[in-house]
């Protein structure tokens, strides 16, 4: 019985080993309309969570060259030149900083650098930031604003709260879009042992769990 209770545990492992759910969000990025509603599109931004890993790919046309402060902001409100936005999201009531504090907001994702050019590549990841949770980012505002975010490391007053990075120049609300389950491999499964008793609920439950993402995978 407890090499069953063995095969059943070590199945589980497996199962979850080679799947992991992968999270999709997209914002679309306008240019802040400051008393008005927002029309412009000026970029967009990919969200992809796997696990604790949220990683945002996408680009904005039109900002000024040099480095802009670019956070998740509270409110899924774009409205008055992004200052419905409100302020960075900050469940934990903790104190403004660089991605890699651990006093940080959770919005705050640092800087992002515009080129001579204007394109803005966006390629920014993060931990703690999250499409899922308690404290998910969805229906939620990314923001860039007018100037550089100085990660708390300031002398302003406005260091600790919001970087001292100035306007809002664009922002667009979080959705979420699309949730699936992601096989990395099924090559790496580890067969069934050959002692398993064939037949018993035990084997049949441990082979469903080993082959069901295979058989769905087949299927979709
Ligand atoms: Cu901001
Ligand atoms: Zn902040």
């Amino acid at each position: 019985m407890s090499d069953l209770r063995h095969v059943f545990a070590f199945s589980l492992i497996a199962v979850a080993l080679a799947t992991s759910e992968v999270i999709r969000g997209r914002a679309y990025i306008f240019k802040a309309v400051p008393n008005g509603l927002p029309s412009q599109i000026v970029g967009s931004i990919d969200f992809e969570q796997t696990g604790s890993f949220l990683k945002l790919n996408g680009s904005i046309l039109g900002l000024a060259p040099g480095q802009h402060g670019f956070h998740i902001h509270e409110k899924g409100d774009i409205g008055n030149g992004c200052l419905a936005a409100g302020a960075h999201y900050n469940p934990h009531k903790l104190t403004h900083g660089a991605p890699d504090d651990s006093n940080r907001h959770v919005g705050d994702l640092g800087n992002i650098e515009t080129p001579p050019d204007g394109f803005t590549p966006i390629s920014v990841s993060d931990s703690l930031a999250s499409l899922t949770g308690p404290y998910s980012i969805v229906g939620r505002s990314v923001v860039v604003h007018e100037k550089i975010d100085d990660l708390g490391r300031g002398t302003s007053d406005l260091s600790k709260t919001t970087g001292d990075a100035g306007g809002r120049l664009a922002c667009g609300i979080i959705g979420a879009v699309e949730e699936v389950t992601v096989e990395a491999t099924t090559a790496g499964l580890p067969p069934l042992p050959l002692e398993l008793p064939q037949g018993s609920g035990a084997s049949k439950l441990a082979s469903c769990l080993i082959f069901a993402p295979v058989l769905l995978r087949n299927f979709l």
